[in-house]
């Protein structure tokens, strides 16, 4: 029975990718952080095979021990601050867990495994974000990177340690350039979940007005559940390599709001935003569009949820939970 250690375990990706690795037989163990973390009752809940180990990116110690306990095959290492609005007001602290935890968790990996590196492969869970200012549309495995928050910065660090892993060291890492994905478990500080919820609680009469930042940003957003597949496909292949993982189409924060109002039946929303400038970023990713076609012809990945139905699905999920909440 193979075995995988998933750092990031209590986030939207960790979630779903313990879901697929224990359909698929693995043996799932999560690292969790925290005396008391709040989260690990979401985890047993949703995920409940999973095996719970405690751990901090920033205490490499800790990750070593966490390591030798799971005795993983795969090491998916997706925990990381990844709010970008709230990295420039922690840039250090983002910098420590976003960029060098990465470095930590490759060499606790490295470690681990001792003087056998075959042992085990390594996910880095790298972002579209370290595009940052537009050099090529779309975005592929080669266009430079030109990150624009600190999020992104850390990122771009991150990715580059583990190419530096796999280059120095021989290791098995892969590091998924990843365009923005989204579910119904998606955190509500996302602009995606953020607008989900709220026109589910304005269509029950719960809320009145959202308030949003820069309505013109493009993303090319897809299916969570879609995305934590291209990691696992990333590493059953022989050797490690970077991959983009994106659907190839973008859209704006607007066309998000054209769908997600049409589902409650309102189709004019310009009196139900609110546009406040707290939202706006001190610099901001204007476009963003991803090249799959390396993880296409190499992974034989391929989204299966579009656009449309992606919005559909949370604002349909925000709905029955609303309901659910407050007895409508
Ligand atoms: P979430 O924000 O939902 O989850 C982040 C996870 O990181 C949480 O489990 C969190 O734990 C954990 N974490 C935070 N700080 C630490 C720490 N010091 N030590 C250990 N764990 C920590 O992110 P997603 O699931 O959306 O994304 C997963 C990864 O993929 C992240 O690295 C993100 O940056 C990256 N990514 C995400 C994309 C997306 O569109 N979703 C796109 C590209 C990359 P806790 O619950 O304790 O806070
Ligand atoms: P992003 O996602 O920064 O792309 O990072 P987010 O949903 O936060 O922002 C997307 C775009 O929407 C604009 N926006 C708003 N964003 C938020 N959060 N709240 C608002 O009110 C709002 N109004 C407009 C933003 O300016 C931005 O242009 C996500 C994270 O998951 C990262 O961890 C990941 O690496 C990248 O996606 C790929």
């Amino acid at each position: 029975m193979p075995r995988a250690l998933i750092t990031g375990v209590t986030g939207q990706d960790g979630l779903y990718l313990a879901e697929q690795l224990l359909a698929k037989g693995y043996e799932v163990f999560g690292l969790i952080r925290g005396q008391n973390n709040p989260k690990r009752e979401l985890v047993e809940r949703e995920v409940p095979g999973v095996q719970i180990v405690t751990g901090d990116l920033t205490d490499l110690s800790s990750l070593l021990r966490a390591l030798n306990h799971a005795q993983p095959d795969e090491v998916f290492n997706l925990g990381a601050i990844s709010f970008v609005a709230y990295s420039w007001e922690n840039a250090r602290l983002t910098s420590e867990v976003t960029g060098l935890g990465v470095l930590n968790m490759l060499e606790a990996t490295r470690l681990y495994a001792g003087d056998d590196l075959s042992k085990v492969r390594f996910y880095q869970a790298s972002s579209s974000e370290m595009f940052g200012k537009v050099q090529q549309v779309p975005q592929t495995e080669e266009t430079l990177l030109w990150p624009r928050s600190p999020y992104g910065v850390a990122k771009v660090y991150g990715h580059y340690m583990t190419i530096n892993y796999r280059e120095s060291y021989g290791m098995h890492a892969s590091s998924g350039i990843l365009f923005n994905h989204e579910s119904p478990r998606r955190g509500p500080e996302f602009v995606t979940r953020k607008i989900s919820r709220a026109v589910a609680r304005i269509s029950l009469g719960l809320q009145d007005k959202i308030s949003l930042g820069n309505l013109d940003a493009k993303r090319d957003w897809g299916f969570a559940g879609d995305y934590v597949d291209a990691m696992w496909r990333m590493l059953q292949q022989p050797e490690g390599d970077d991959y983009v993982v994106a659907t190839g189409e973008t859209h704006s924060i607007r066309e998000y709001l054209d769908i997600a109002f049409a589902r409650v039946g309102v189709s004019d929303w310009s009196d139900l935003v609110y546009v406040d400038p707290q939202f706006f970023r001190p610099a901001e990713v204007d476009l963003l569009i991803g090249d799959p076609a390396k993880a296409k012809e190499k992974l034989g990945w391929t989204p299966t949820v579009s656009f449309p139905e992606l919005v559909e699905m949370m604002v349909d999920s925000d709905l029955a939970e609303q309901r659910a909440l407050h007895g409508k």
